[in-house]
C-alpha cells in the first residue's frame, strides 16, 4: 500500500478521534456524566432522571430532552434494560433525530457559479468557515471565488483577502462602506465571466434582532436571484455551537427572514457541549452541512450524524452492535 493511499485510509479516523476530544471539550460535556451514568449498572427511575438533566445540561433543550426520554422508557419497557442497551437506545434515538439533516451540500450544474451566501452574527465563523470551504471545493476538483461581502467591519476585506492568498483565488471586493449588495453583484458577473464553478459570498456579522441589516440581506438575496433565478444556491447560516440554546434562536429568526437552506455549526471544539446540535437539527430541520472544531484551514468536516453520537456517547467506531 503506497504511503498516499495509507494516509486517505487514516483520515475519518484522524477525523472521528479529533471529534471525539473535540466534543470532550475543556469542561464537561454530555459525555463526561452521561457516558458515566451510562455505565452504571442499574437503570432506574432516578437514573432516567439523571439521564434527563445531563441531556439538558449538554444543550440538547427541554423539549428534545423530552422526547428522547420518552423514547428512551418506551424502548425499555422492549428490552431488559442493561446499560449496553439503555447506550444503543439513546444513540439510536439521537440517530433518528440527526439523520434527516446529515445531507451534505451537492454542487448543481448552473449556467451561472454555485452562490453560497454565507450569513450569521458576528464573529460565528463565517469568514473563517469561506477559507475551510475554499480549501474543501478545491481539493475536490471546483474553481472558487470569493466576494467579501463584509464591507462594514474595519479589516473584514483584508481577512478574506488572507484566506484568498492561501488558497490562490480571487477575491473580489471594493472599499469598506460600499453597498454589499454591490459588490456580490460584480463578483456574480465575474465568476460567471469566468466560468468558476463556485461564489462563496461573505455579508457582515448582525443580530437576527437588526431588522435594517437583515433586511440588507434580503435584498442581497433578491439581488442574486435576478442574475440567476436558482441563485443563491444555498443560503448557509454558520451558528456558533458554544452560544448553546441561543444558536437555536438564531436559527430560526435567520430562517423565518432568509429561509436557510444549509447551516454550519462552528467551534464545536471550544465550551460547546454538543447537544445543541440535536436540538436545532430536531426543531429546524434544516440540514446540517458542515461542522467546525477548530480554526484552522482543515478544521471542518462534513457533518455525518453517525460518526457525530457516536463521538458524543463515546461509542468506538468499530465497536456497534449493529
Ligand atoms: N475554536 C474555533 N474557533 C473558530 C471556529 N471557527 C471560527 N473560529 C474563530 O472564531 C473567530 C471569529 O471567526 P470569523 O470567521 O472571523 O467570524 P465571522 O462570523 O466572520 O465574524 P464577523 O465577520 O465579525 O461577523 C476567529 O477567531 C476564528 O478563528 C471553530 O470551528 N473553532
Ligand atoms: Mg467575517
Amino acid at each position: 500500500m503506497t504511503e498516499e493511499h495509507n494516509d486517505i485510509e487514516n483520515k475519518p479516523r484522524n477525523f472521528f478521534s479529533r471529534l471525539t476530544s473535540a466534543l470532550k471539550g475543556k469542561k464537561d460535556v454530555v459525555k463526561n456524566n452521561l457516558v458515566n451514568l451510562l455505565k452504571t449498572n442499574k437503570i432506574n427511575e432516578t437514573t432516567l432522571e439523571e439521564i434527563e438533566s445531563e441531556l439538558i445540561m449538554a444543550d440538547i433543550g427541554v423539549l428534545t430532552t423530552e422526547k428522547i426520554i420518552n423514547l428512551l422508557k418506551e424502548k425499555r419497557k422492549k428490552n431488559s434494560g442493561t446499560t449496553e442497551e439503555l447506550r444503543y437506545s439513546i444513540r439510536d434515538i439521537m440517530l433518528s433525530i440527526l439523520k434527516p439533516v446529515s445531507i451534505p451540500l451537492t454542487i448543481k450544474n448552473s449556467s451561472g457559479p454555485f452562490v453560497i451566501l454565507m450569513i450569521g452574527i458576528n464573529g460565528a465563523g463565517k469568514t473563517t468557515s469561506i477559507g475551510k470551504l475554499s480549501r474543501y471545493f478545491q481539493d475536490q476538483h471546483y474553481s472558487v471565488m470569493l466576494a467579501a461581502g463584509d464591507t462594514f467591519r474595519a479589516a473584514a476585506i483584508e481577512q478574506l483577502q488572507v484566506w484568498g492568498k492561501r488558497n490562490e483565488i480571487e477575491v473580489i471586493s471594493q472599499e469598506t462602506g460600499a453597498d454589499p449588495g454591490a459588490v456580490i453583484f460584480d463578483a456574480h458577473a465575474s465568476a460567471k465571466a469566468k466560468n468558476i464553478n463556485i461564489l462563496l459570498a461573505d455579508t457582515a456579522g448582525r443580530l437576527h434582532t437588526q431588522t435594517g441589516l437583515m433586511d440588507e440581506l434580503i435584498k442581497i438575496k433578491k439581488i442574486l436571484k435576478k442574475q440567476t433565478f436558482e441563485a443563491p444556491h444555498e443560503v448557509m447560516l454558520v451558528l456558533d455551537a458554544s452560544l448553546g440554546q441561543n444558536a437555536l434562536i438564531q436559527a430560526e429568526k435567520f430562517n423565518e427572514a432568509l429561509g436557510v437552506t444549509g447551516l454550519i455549526i462552528t467551534k464545536l471544539d471550544g465550551s460547546a457541549k454538543g447537544g445543541i446540535v440535536l436540538s436545532i437539527a430536531d426543531k429546524l430541520k434544516i440540514p446540517i452541512r458542515f461542522i467546525g472544531i477548530g480554526e484552522k484551514i482543515e478544521d471542518m468536516q462534513s457533518f455525518d450524524g453517525h460518526d457525530y453520537i457516536n463521538a458524543l456517547l463515546n461509542i468506538p467506531q468499530n465497536h456497534e452492535n449493529n
